[in-house]
């Protein structure tokens, strides 16, 4: 047994993340052109102007992906590229550049996976009030509908929105991403409301224009969840906190995949949200729900840890403390592998599609040693760790499509700059030298062996 024969290995990246040539051949200013200039917001006032250049690179960084024997490349659209004003009239030069990267990705033998937003929206749109301006769903769907009739005829994999819970939560609600904004509960519904509309005008225009069958799905995140035992009564406890809201915190709605899948998968919110929530929660109509829950092919995820609960004494689910010391990588994060066979268990149960992990990686201080190479031993183990849970999931019956590693090559990681390495390839910004670390070696094996090196 292990992974299926057609199990689609790949990486993943975002556009403002990887591309750079942010003021060339006539692309519009986004949200993270804007954010990146505000004093304080980024970690010393970095910004994606070049990054790592993909704009220019792209070939290169594709024969890299070849190499390493990568069947899919998950990149976005940098929207303000395609549509300066984010609607209206096209910019050639964005579509050209789309075109090339597309058509060298099927020259090399590789399946573009195209995510239509990952975070930058356009400024004109922000102007106009971004997310929450009530008319962006039906702006998004204009875009959706641009995108499938020029690129369906070589696209057969796309995404809707990246991450909508960052972009509504950490975009509005905190402050830490662009637009940086901290408006109110009410508000910040109604952009979570926008965003699920966009989301489901944005899959029907996408088949409604698509030059031959195409597959669509989204990728979320969330917080994830995994019991301390399999006892029943913990795998149960965890199953409930993967779908239940623990408070009446709005960041706790953000975070529940229900707050966003229940919606997008059976067109209304989980009742707790409901009853926590009352009248501040949008009201969808009929129509309205029946536009989100458009039907999805596949079901994607970005995941990269969890939290052990255990069921406590009354059964409710219980959180267990990290012991000090807990492994975690460079940006803090916990090393949590179990994650990787508890959530899709769980998540293929409830919404019952196809299984895709859209990104999964982790940050460490890489740099190039005395040797040439990078030594980045701990993200070895993580993907050997990792991957070994998500066969597991496989084995245990879960249909799972494929992994995406996060990320194809170290990148601008949003509010923390170029502190932050997340690749299986190290950048080095000055050069815009590639070296292969030693997890692109690994990556390369287990793609070879289909996971059975593992
Ligand atoms: C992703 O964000 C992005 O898609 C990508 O652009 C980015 O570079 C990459 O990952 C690495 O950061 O457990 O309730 O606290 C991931 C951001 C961080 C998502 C925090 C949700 C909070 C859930 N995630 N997380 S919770």
């Amino acid at each position: 047994m292990g992974f299926r024969k057609d199990f689609v290995w790949g990486s993943a990246t975002a556009s403002y993340q990887v591309e750079g040539a942010a003021y060339e051949d006539g692309k519009g200013l986004n949200i993270w052109d804007v954010f990146c200039q505000e004093p304080g917001k980024i970690y010393q006032g970095q910004n994606g102007d070049v990054s790592c250049d993909q704009y220019h690179l792209y070939k290169q960084d594709i024969a890299d992906m070849k190499e390493m024997g990568q069947k899919a490349y998950r990149f976005s659209l940098s929207w303000a590229r395609i549509l300066p004003d984010g609607e209206g009239e096209p910019n050639a030069a964005g579509l050209a550049y789309y075109d090339a990267l597309i058509d060298e990705l099927l020259r090399q033998g590789i399946e573009p996976y195209v995510t239509l937003y990952h975070w930058d929206l356009p400024y004109a749109l922000h102007q106009k009030g971004g997310w929450l301006n009530p008319d962006m769903p039906r702006i998004f769907e204009q875009y959706a509908a641009l995108v499938s009739r020029h690129f369906s005829d070589r696209v057969k994999y796309f995404f809707t929105l990246n991450e909508p819970q960052c972009a509504a939560g950490l975009g509005y609600y905190t402050g830490d991403h662009a637009p940086g904004l901290k408006v109110g509960k009410r508000d910040f519904f109604a952009v979570w409301r926008n965003l699920l509309l966009a989301h489901g005008l944005g899959v029907k225009a996408l088949r409604e224009n698509a030059k031959q069958p195409i597959q669509v799905g989204a990728a979320p995140c969330s917080a994830l969840y995994y019991p301390a035992s399999d006892r029943p009564e913990d795998i149960e406890a965890a199953r409930t906190a993967m779908f239940t809201l623990p408070s009446r915190d709005v960041n706790d709605f953000i975070w529940s995949i229900a707050s966003w899948c229940d919606p997008v998968f059976f067109g209304r919110f989980p009742q707790d949200a409901v009853d926590y929530f009352g009248d501040c929660l949008p009201q969808l109509t009929k129509e309205e729900a029946a536009i989100i829950a458009q039907p999805l092919d596949f079901y994607g995820q970005n995941m990269y840890n969890a939290v052990m609960v255990r069921a406590g004494k009354d059964g409710k689910p219980e959180r267990v403390e990290r012991y000090d010391g807990f492994p975690k990588t460079a940006i803090q994060w916990p090393v949590t592998p179990e994650c990787m066979y508890w959530a899709p268990k769980f998540l293929y149960e409830r919404y019952q599609k196809p299984f895709l992990i859209t990104e999964n990686g982790m940050s460490s201080h890489d740099w190039v040693a005395l040797d040439g190479k990078v030594h980045d031993s701990s993200r070895v183990d993580f993907m050997h760790r990792y991957l070994r849970e998500y066969r597991r999931a496989a084995e245990d019956g879960v249909d799972l499509m494929g992994y995406l590693a996060w990320s194809s090559l170290d990148n601008f990681e949003w509010a923390y700059g170029y502190s932050e390495r997340f690749g299986l390839i190290y950048v080095d910004y000055q050069t815009q030298k590639r070296t292969w670390k030693d997890s692109a070696y690994f990556y390369q094996e287990t793609i070879r062996a289909n996971g059975d090196n593992l």
